[in-house]
């Protein structure tokens, strides 16, 4: 198998990025693909793309999606209430839950910050954040999610960084999208992938935070994070 990553960016501005796990067969079909979703993204026409096409020598895990729940909010305060009480459900504070909506509110990480139960922030480098790399949905579950509208093509893309990070022992994530547009976030826990509308409002910003254990090795978190593949079916 192949990984086929693209990102796209406009006068040193990330764009879009996006990645797919295939078959030498699927190569040059979903390379197009690739490079058709970074020309029509809404962020903007890009004045460069990076395709980067390598094998896979890991061995790739197979597993299940967390299972997909929306909940709907009329705004922003019912939304966050929502988030808290998921996350509290989970063993983490009231005080580490705001800090994480700052975190997320400031927006302009490409990747996620990660915090420990006691508040300490371990990403290595903090401008950039920890970018959870080498995933992809089967065609089946890509199909699932939109024809029986449990998500949207967003969804798709990040139920399989939710269930990656849960797999690995990531106690919960919190993530609203960096598109201005785009209101509904999620959290994901053990329990599942809780889409909630209007946790941002319009034209503000997103970002991701994972909760860690105190015990954590991140090394070798934020080396699977990034390195191990995973197909999430
Ligand atoms: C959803 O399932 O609708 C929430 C998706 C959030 C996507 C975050 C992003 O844009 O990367």
């Amino acid at each position: 198998m192949y990984s086929i990553k693209m990102r796209a960016s406009k006068n040193g501005k990330h764009i879009s990025g996006a990645e797919r796990i295939v078959n030498k067969e699927e190569i040059e079909l979903v390379a197009n693909e690739l490079i058709k979703r970074a020309l029509m993204h809404e962020n903007g026409t890009p004045d460069f793309i990076n395709l980067k096409i390598e094998e896979i020598k890991e061995e790739i895990e197979y597993i299940d999606h967390l299972p997909i729940k929306t909940i709907e909010c009329k705004n922003k305060r019912e939304a966050r209430e929502k988030a808290r009480e998921l996350l509290k459900n989970e063993g983490i504070s009231d005080e580490l839950i705001d800090y994480a909506f700052k975190i997320i509110d400031k927006g302009g990480m490409r990747g996620a910050a990660i915090l420990n139960l006691r508040g300490e922030r371990l990403e290595p480098d903090k401008e950039r954040g920890v970018r959870v790399k080498n995933i992809d949905t089967t065609k089946e579950l890509k199909e699932k999610i939109l024809k029986e509208k449990l998500g949207t093509e967003r969804t798709v893309d990040a139920i399989a960084i939710a269930s990656k990070v849960i797999h690995l022992g990531i106690i919960a994530e919190l993530c609203t999208s960096d598109n201005k547009s785009y209101t509904t976030g999620y959290v994901a826990t053990k329990k599942g992938y809780f889409r909630i509308t209007n946790l941002k409002e319009k034209g503000e910003n997103g970002g991701r935070v994972f909760f860690v254990k105190n015990d954590v090795d991140i090394e070798d978190l934020i080396n699977k994070l990034e390195n191990k593949p995973f197909i999430i079916k």
